[in-house]
Order: C-alpha cells, then sequence, then structure tokens
C-alpha cells in the first residue's frame, strides 16, 4: 500500500505548472511507493490560489505561506516563488520540519544558500533543487557515457543558454511575470537564471569549477519597474560570458544572453576529451551527438544517437522505442528519482548542498565581472 507524499506549493507561475503536472504524472509511470497528493497551493490572493487549485487539482489553498508550514497533513513544501523569498521560506520550512523541494537557483547569493543548507542538515530533512536538465534522457545518458570513460580524459567544456525575450526597450522590470528582469527580486539577471542551469549540468558531467574570468553587460540601463511605477535602473546582467577552469584542469567556456535575436531558449553543450566529444542541444532535445575516435578510420564520424531506446536512461518508463518525449517529461523524472531515493533513504539530487556549488560559481561569476580579474570559486 502506498504512502501518502503530501505536497503544499508556494507559487504558482510557470514553475508551478511544470511542477504540478510532474506530481500528477509520476505515479502514472513510475513505480513508487508513494502516493503523491496534491494537498495545498498557496498565492497572495485566494482568486489565483483557487485558479490553480482547480486546473491542477490542490484540494486547498492558502493566502499565507506561514499558515501552509503550520498545517499537519503537509509532507512536503514545494518553493517556486521569486529568488529573494528562497531562503526565508526554506529556513520556516525546515523549522517546520518539512521536506523541502526549491526551484532553482537555490538562493539570491551564496551567504544565503549556505545559511539554507546548514538549516535542512540540522533538521534532517530530504531536500532538493529543481535543476531539471541533468534529466533529460540524453544529459543523463552522456552522464553515463563519461563515468564509464568513453571520453577518457576531458579537455574541453562549452556551453551556452541564448534567449532573446527581453530585448525590447519597452518591456518594464518587476513584479508578477517580470521578476526576473528585477534585482531586488531576482538577484541577478542571465547568471543566476540561465548560466545556473548551465553551470549545474557541467559541474555533474565533468566535476567542480576551480576559478573563472567573467564579463557582463546590461544593454538596457533603465526600465519602469511594475511595484514602483517609475523608471528605475536595470541591475541584472542581460548577458553574461566566462571562461574557467575545472579541479580536472580541462577548460570551461560559458555564455548567456537574453538578447540573441532568434534564440528562444537555446541550450547546447559540448564535452571535448581524449578519446571522444559529445554535443547536446535542447532545441533536438532526445538526440545526443557521439564522435568516437575508436571506431574505424574510414566510417569514423560524428553519429546522432536517438536516446530513446528502452535501454536508454528513464525511456522504459514511456512509450515504445523511437517515440519521443519533452521537457515536461524533466520534472516528472527529477520527482521520482526524489521519492525512490527517498525511500531508499538515500539523499536526492541535486540536494541543497550541491546547489550551493552552483551558487558559488554563479557568485565568483559576477565578482569576477566586477573586478575584471580572475576569481577564485570559494
Ligand atoms: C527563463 O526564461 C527560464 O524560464 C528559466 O527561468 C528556466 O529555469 C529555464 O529552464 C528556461 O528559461
Amino acid at each position: 500500500m502506498a504512502k501518502p507524499f503530501r505536497i503544499g506549493m508556494i507559487g504558482y507561475g510557470f514553475m508551478g505548472k511544470a511542477h504540478s503536472n510532474a506530481y500528477r504524472k509520476v505515479g502514472n509511470f513510475f513505480d513508487l511507493d508513494f502516493d503523491v497528493q496534491l494537498k495545498a497551493i498557496c498565492a497572495r490572493t485566494a482568486e489565483n490560489a483557487q485558479d490553480f487549485a482547480d486546473t491542477w487539482g490542490y484540494e486547498s489553498v492558502e493566502t499565507d505561506w506561514r499558515r501552509l508550514l503550520e498545517r499537519d497533513d503537509i509532507d512536503a513544501v514545494d518553493i517556486c516563488v521569486p529568488n529573494n523569498l528562497h531562503k526565508e521560506i526554506a529556513l520556516a520550512a525546515a523549522d517546520a520540519g518539512k521536506i523541502i523541494l526549491c526551484e532553482k537557483p537555490l538562493a539570491m547569493n551564496t551567504v544565503e544558500g549556505e545559511e539554507m543548507c546548514q538549516a535542512v542538515e540540522r533538521a534532517g530533512i530530504a531536500n532538493m533543487v529543481w535543476y531539471n536538465y541533468r534529466r533529460v534522457p540524453a544529459v543523463t545518458f552522456a552522464k553515463k557515457l563519461i563515468d564509464e570513460g568513453k571520453l577518457g580524459k576531458i579537455f574541453h567544456y562549452r556551453a551556452n543558454f541564448l534567449q532573446d525575450w527581453t530585448i525590447s526597450e519597452e518591456l518594464p522590470q518587476g513584479g508578477n511575470a517580470l521578476w526576473r528582469l528585477d534585482v531586488a527580486a531576482a538577484g541577478s539577471g542571465v547568471t543566476g537564471d540561465l548560466l545556473a542551469h548551465c553551470i549545474d549540468t557541467a559541474i555533474w558531467l565533468n566535476g567542480g569549477i576551480a576559478d573563472v574570468n567573467a564579463m557582463t553587460e546590461t544593454f538596457v540601463k533603465e526600465r519602469m519597474h511594475n511595484l514602483t511605477g517609475k523608471v528605475e535602473p536595470v541591475g541584472i546582467d542581460d548577458a553574461c560570458t566566462f571562461m574557467c577552469h575545472f579541479k580536472n584542469e580541462s577548460l570551461g567556456l560559458f555564455e548567456s544572453t537574453r538578447y540573441a535575436r532568434g534564440h528562444k531558449a537555446l541550450y547546447t553543450l559540448e564535452i571535448n576529451g581524449e578519446h571522444a566529444s559529445l554535443k547536446w542541444d535542447l532545441h533536438d532535445l532526445h538526440r545526443l551527438d557521439l564522435f568516437d575516435h575508436q571506431d574505424e578510420g574510414t566510417v569514423r564520424g560524428w553519429r546522432s544517437i536517438h536516446v530513446t531506446d528502452g535501454e536508454h536512461p528513464y525511456m522504459d518508463r514511456w512509450w515504445v522505442p523511437g517515440l519521443q518525449i519533452g521537457y515536461e517529461h524533466t520534472f516528472v523524472h527529477q520527482v521520482a528519482d526524489f521519492l525512490q531515493d527517498y525511500a531508499a533513504g538515500n539523499p536526492a539530487t541535486p540536494s541543497f548542498r550541491d546547489a550551493l556549488e552552483t551558487q558559488k560559481v554563479c557568485d565568483a561569476v559576477l565578482s569576477s565581472a566586477q573586478s575584471r580579474q580572475w576569481t577564485d570559486v570559494q
């Protein structure tokens, strides 16, 4: 008999939908010891909370997250609110003994993140941060190939995350849909929002980052602020490029921007090793390109592996070989892994502590861009 796993979600934006969809689907496709129940959704207004509850099947609504944390019919809290609220809610949730699943990035900065790690570790509660791209089957498969030694020594790691949705100077900053442009709510721009994904995947695939040298730019310097109604300086980085040394001596090159006209969410990565190279592209997310130098010379070349076979990570849970899955499935995989780890008494990944490593790299990147110096990752 499956045990209930009762979710209280705080926040109801785009990520709230992605997570709610995952909670609803996971039990249909994965064998779990838990029955995931959508107990409560918390939003600032009862009307918004009720709309979301009706759409996604939450049993009840709250308008005060503290009240949600007091409830004894909630096992796990999903923090899906802007970054500046993560710490306060996580500390209170840890105090209340709730399991915490927190949207990325972990915090506004490393100092906050460290406090959050200490709180969950002191409370001994399960915790996880939603870096979902680890759970794209092709990316998980890349991890397997690297761990098996297919690439040998790694020389280069390259990643980009390109978007184009903030080019217009007319776009305001702040408020519900646009908090990502408001430094007070987001902490940073593309560094914490997009490069954080690239950094999380990179650390997972290629190990820790030792030092960084970065540049950032804010192309639109002032925008109308939705909360004050005034034109205010823009404090976020619109674009960020950095190079780095990994601890394994490989060289890294990362670029992210919201000003790459034509690119909506182009996350790409390439890894070059002694024996083989790998390439992956979010727009073609079920494919992993592999060049294997050990192939026989005359037929050697890049091959494109359609990562949809039953033997590929997660794919035995979905359709028949050859049929694809998409973005939303990465969240389903993350909940499935979380619940399986939780049932087995294993820590979830990425944990708050894992996500703190990404936060440290983001902080070093922002500090290097400011000082124009190589900066060690603390
Ligand atoms: C920003 O546009 C965004 O939605 C990020 O916040 C997500 O983390 C990323 O996966 C897609 O882009």
